[in-house]
C-alpha cells in the first residue's frame, strides 16, 4: 500500500520536526538562563568541590557548605556545575543559594556513549572546569600500559586547550617494555614523571609540576588516581580499590569527581576512571592536528587532502616517515585506530600490518 506508507512517513517526519523544534526551544530557554547566571567576576566566591544531583558542596570562607541553585534556574545542579567552578553564594535562612557562576577558563568534557540510545548519538558529559593542567595517570602494570589510551587523552585535552603531563604510577612494577613506551612521549616533548604510592617515590616530582595550579587527574580505573591524591594530601581517607584479580582492571571505585586543596593555591581534582573515551565527534581531517610529530611531514604528501590512512605508501610521506622510524609506529597505530573509529571503518588492520612488515 504505497499511499498509506507515504502518508505515514509524512506524518512521522512532521512529528519528528515538531519534537526537534520543542527540544531547540527548551535548550534555548535553558541557555538564556545559564547566560544570565554567568558573570565575569566577583570579589567573593566559593569553589565547587563536588556535585551530587541537586546539591553542590562548596568551599566557602574556608568551610565546606552545602548549597543549591537559585530557584528560578529550575534545573538540577549536576547539569550546570562541576568541580572547580567558582560560584557566588547568598545565605538566606541558613540555606546557601548559588546566585551566580564566574566565567570559566576551561571546561573539560567528553562524549559519553549511551548504549540505551539506538543511533549511538552520545551525550556530552562535563567533567571539571577552570583547569590549568591535566595529569594523565597510567599504571606500569595492572591495568597494563597501552599508548592508545594516552593518545586519546592527549587529543581530548589538547582539544580543550589543557596542557598535559603523563604520570606513570606503580613504577614499582615497571619493566623495559613500559620504559620504551614512555620514551615515545619524552621524544615528542610531553613531560613524563614516574611515581609509586607504595614506595612513596616521585611524589615530590609530581608536586613540582602541579604547584600553584588547579589540576585534574585523569586515567583509567585502577591506575592509582585516588592513591596519588591521598599521597598529595598526606591522608588515607580517600577510598581506593583493588584491581580485579582476573581482568587486572580497576573496579571504578571513585564515582564522582572531587576537588581537593593539597597546598596553598594548589588543588587537584580526582576523577572516576573512564570506561571508554569516545572521540567520534572529531572530524577525520582534524585528527592529524593532534599528532604534532606529523607536522614536519604532512604537507609533503602527494595529495594535499591526504588522510595518511588508505592512501598508498608511495604517495604518503607520513607512512614513509613511519617506515623510516622518524615517526613512532605505536603513535601511528593510535592515529589509524582513531581514524577508523571516526570513519566507522572496521577494515583498518591491513594499514598497520603493511607498515609493521616494513619496519
Ligand atoms: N603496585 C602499586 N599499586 C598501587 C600503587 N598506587 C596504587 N596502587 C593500587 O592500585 C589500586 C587502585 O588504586 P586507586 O587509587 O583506587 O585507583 P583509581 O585510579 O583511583 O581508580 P578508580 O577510582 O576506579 O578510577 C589499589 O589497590 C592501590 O592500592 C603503586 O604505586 N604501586
Ligand atoms: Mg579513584
Ligand atoms: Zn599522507
Amino acid at each position: 500500500m504505497p499511499h498509506y506508507n507515504a502518508y505515514e512517513s509524512f506524518q512521522t517526519k512532521k512529528s519528528k520536526e515538531k519534537k526537534q523544534r520543542a527540544i531547540e526551544k527548551s535548550t534555548k530557554k535553558k541557555n538564556n538562563k545559564i547566560e544570565n547566571f554567568v558573570i565575569e567576576n566577583n570579589d567573593k566566591y566559593g569553589i565547587v568541590v563536588e556535585v551530587r544531583y541537586n546539591d553542590a558542596y562548596v568551599l566557602y570562607n574556608e568551610k565546606l557548605v552545602v548549597a543549591r541553585l537559585r530557584k528560578d534556574m529550575n534545573i538540577v545542579c549536576n547539569q550546570v556545575l562541576f568541580p572547580g567552578d567558582k560560584v557566588v553564594l547568598n545565605k538566606i535562612n541558613n540555606t546557601y543559594l548559588i546566585t551566580n557562576l564566574l566565567k570559566r577558563t576551561s571546561l573539560l568534557s567528553r562524549i559519553k556513549k549511551d548504549s540505551t540510545r539506538i543511533n549511538d548519538s552520545g551525550l556530552i558529559k562535563n567533567i571539571a572546569t577552570n583547569i590549568d593542567m591535566a595529569v594523565i595517570v597510567v599504571a606500569a602494570q595492572e591495568p597494563p600500559l597501552h599508548p592508545k589510551f594516552i593518545d586519546r587523552y592527549l587529543m581530548i585535552l589538547q582539544n580543550s586547550n589543557i596542557p598535559a603531563i603523563i604520570c606513570l604510577n606503580k613504577c614499582d612494577l615497571k619493566t623495559d617494555a613500559e620504559e620504551k613506551i614512555l620514551d615515545i612521549y619524552r621524544k615528542i616533548n610531553i613531560p613524563v614523571i614516574e611515581t609509586s604510592t607504595y614506595k612513596n617515590t616521585g611524589i615530590d616530582d609530581l608536586k613540582k609540576y602541579i604547584l600553584g595550579k588547579q589540576v585534574i587527574l585523569v586515567g583509567n580505573s585502577g591506575v592509582g588516581k585516588s592513591s596519588l591524591t591521598n599521597a598529595l594530601m598526606n591522608s588515607n581517607e580517600i577510598k581506593t580499590g583493588q584491581v580485579s584479580d582476573k581482568s587486572k582492571r580497576g573496579k571504578h571505585t571513585t564515582t564522582t569527581s572531587k576537588y581537593y586543596i593539597w597546598e596553598k593555591n594548589s588543588s587537584i581534582i580526582d576523577t572516576p576512571g573512564i570506561r571508554s573515551l569516545d572521540i567520534s565527534s572529531f572530524n577525520p581531517e582534524e585528527v592529524q592536528e593532534y599528532f604534532k610529530e606529523f607536522n614536519d611531514y604532512k604537507d609533503k604528501c602527494k595529495y594535499h587532502d591526504c588522510l595518511h590512512y588508505n592512501e598508498p605508501s608511495n604517495s604518503c610521506v607520513i607512512k614513509q616517515a613511519v617506515t623510516n622510524g622518524l615517526i613512532n609506529i605505536n603513535r601511528y597505530e593510535s592515529y589509524v585506530r582513531i581514524m577508523s573509529d571516526i570513519l566507522n571503518d572496521k577494515n583498518y588492520e591491513h594499514i598497520i600490518e603493511e607498515l609493521s612488515e616494513r619496519n
